[in-house]
């Protein structure tokens, strides 16, 4: 990922959060439910992490979909491109391919990446 992008993780992704600078602390605290994403996600390109399962999906297609709409993409060294972390288990929903086809559709930067942990409460794929 290059600085101007954005990431959509789930709730597994502290490595990714790592890299993008985002304070370990501020991430604990979701799960003390003492802090709620406080970080700047603009100034980090990384999103709040997301419970719903496969609800940042939408929300990161929307999003390339906006990079697209302001013509940030191709090879400029200034151009963006959005990344989507989600379970095998979040594939089972329809929103989920929804985001997919949206994305397709409006040829939008961005990358889908599925942590197939072979785990989910329906079946996994
Ligand atoms: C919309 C929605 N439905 C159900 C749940 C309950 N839930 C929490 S974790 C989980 C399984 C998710 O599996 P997967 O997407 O594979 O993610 P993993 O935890 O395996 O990384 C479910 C169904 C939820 N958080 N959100
Ligand atoms: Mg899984």
């Amino acid at each position: 990922l290059k600085p101007q992008d954005m990431a959509f993780p789930s709730y597994r992704e502290h490595g990714v959060a790592y890299t993008r600078g985002v304070d370990f602390k501020d991430l604990l605290g979701i799960f003390r439910c003492t802090d709620h994403s406080s970080w700047d996600f603009q100034r980090h390109g990384f999103h709040p992490y997301t419970i719903v399962i496969g609800n940042q999906v939408l929300n990161a297609a929307g999003y390339a979909m906006g990079q697209k709409f302001e013509g940030k993409v191709g090879d400029d060294p200034d151009a963006e491109a959005t990344i989507c972390y989600f379970g095998d288990g979040a594939t089972s929903q329809g929103d989920v391919h929804e985001g997919f086809v949206w994305a397709a559709v409006y040829d939008a930067p961005l990358v889908f990446f599925c942590q197939n942990n072979q785990w989910a409460i329906s079946e996994p794929t």
